[in-house]
C-alpha cells in the first residue's frame, strides 16, 4: 500500500495546478474516482453515453482520431455536457514528437485539440521538447498534461529508467504536468496524479496485449488516483449501473487507503 492516504480535499489543497484543483474537487463533490474512456466512432454514441454516464465520472476520455462524423459541433456539445455534468476533458493523444510537430498537432488539424481538451497525454520519449511543445500554448489556456510513464499493454518498454526519467520530466515542469499514465504510485509529490488504465471488475486480458486489473488493485495496491475504464464501461449492455459499480468500487476502494 502506497503512502499517500489523504483524502481529495487535502489532496486539492497540496497540489498546485488549478486543473488539478478543480479534478480533486469534482471527485470530491461527486464522490468518483473514475474516468470513463469513451473509444466509440460516432459523435452520437459518444454524446449519448457521456450524457447517460456523466454524473458518474470525473473525466471523460477520448480518442478523437477514431470518430468518423468528428465536428466542431461535437465539440461543442461534449464541452457543453462537461460543464451540465461537471467532469475534464482528456483527449488521449499520446504525443511523441518533437516540439514544433507536437505543437502543431496539438492546435491545428480538423482537431484543434488544444481548443478543447482540458487534458492531453504525451510519451516521454522524445525528450523534454515534447512537452515544452505542448505546453507553449497550453499554459496560457490553463491545460494540463499526462505522461505516459507506464503502459498496461503487454511487453511495453516504459519501465525501469524510463520510468524514472518520466517522473524527472514531470518535476521539470511542474506549471504543467499534472501527472501520470502508470500502473504504480511514481512519486509522493502531491502535484501528481497517479491515473491507471487497464483496468476491469474482473482482471484478464484481451487478445491483443492489454492486461487488466480490478478496481481495488488498481487504487489499494497500484496507488492510482483515477481509473481508467473503455470498454468494461462501454461494451456492457448496461453502461449506466456498469458505471455506477466502477464508480462505487473506484471510490470504497480510495476510502479504504484512508484508513
Ligand atoms: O478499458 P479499455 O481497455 O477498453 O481501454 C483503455 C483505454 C484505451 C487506451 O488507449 C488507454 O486506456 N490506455 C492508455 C492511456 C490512457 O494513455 C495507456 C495504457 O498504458 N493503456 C491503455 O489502455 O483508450
Amino acid at each position: 500500500v502506497f503512502a499517500v492516504c489523504k483524502s481529495y480535499r487535502e489532496r486539492s489543497e497540496s497540489c498546485q495546478h488549478s486543473l488539478s484543483k478543480k479534478l480533486y474537487s469534482i471527485m470530491e463533490t461527486k464522490s468518483t474516482n473514475l474516468a470513463l474512456s469513451v473509444d466509440l466512432t460516432k459523435s452520437n454514441d459518444i454524446l449519448q453515453i457521456v450524457d447517460t454516464v456523466g454524473p458518474f465520472v470525473c473525466i471523460v476520455k477520448t480518442h478523437v482520431d477514431i470518430v468518423e462524423d468528428f465536428s466542431q459541433s461535437f465539440v461543442n456539445h461534449l464541452s457543453d455536457l462537461a460543464k451540465k455534468h461537471n467532469f475534464i476533458l482528456f483527449e488521449d493523444r499520446k504525443f511523441a514528437d518533437i516540439g514544433n510537430t507536437v505543437n502543431c498537432q496539438y492546435n491545428n488539424g480538423i482537431f484543434k485539440i488544444s481548443s478543447w481538451a482540458d487534458i492531453v497525454n504525451v510519451h516521454p520519449v522524445p525528450g523534454e521538447g515534447v512537452i515544452a511543445g505542448i505546453k507553449q500554448t497550453g499554459l496560457s489556456l490553463g491545460r494540463g498534461c499526462l505522461l505516459v510513464a507506464e503502459m498496461s499493454s503487454k511487453g511495453n518498454l516504459a519501465t525501469g529508467d524510463y520510468t524514472k526519467a518520466a517522473v524527472k520530466m514531470a518535476e521539470n515542469h511542474k506549471d504543467f504536468v499534472i501527472g501520470f499514465i502508470c500502473q504504480s504510485r511514481l512519486t509522493d509529490d502531491p502535484n501528481f496524479i497517479h491515473m491507471t488504465p487497464g483496468v476491469k471488475l474482473s482482471s484478464g486480458d484481451d487478445a491483443l496485449g492489454q492486461q487488466y486489473s480490478t478496481p481495488e488493485d488498481a487504487v489499494i495496491n497500484k496507488g492510482a488516483d483515477v481509473i481508467i475504464v473503455g470498454r468494461g464501461i462501454i461494451q456492457a449492455t448496461d453502461p449506466v449501473s456498469t458505471a455506477k459499480q466502477y464508480q462505487q468500487a473506484g471510490y470504497n476502494a480510495y476510502l479504504q487507503t484512508l484508513k
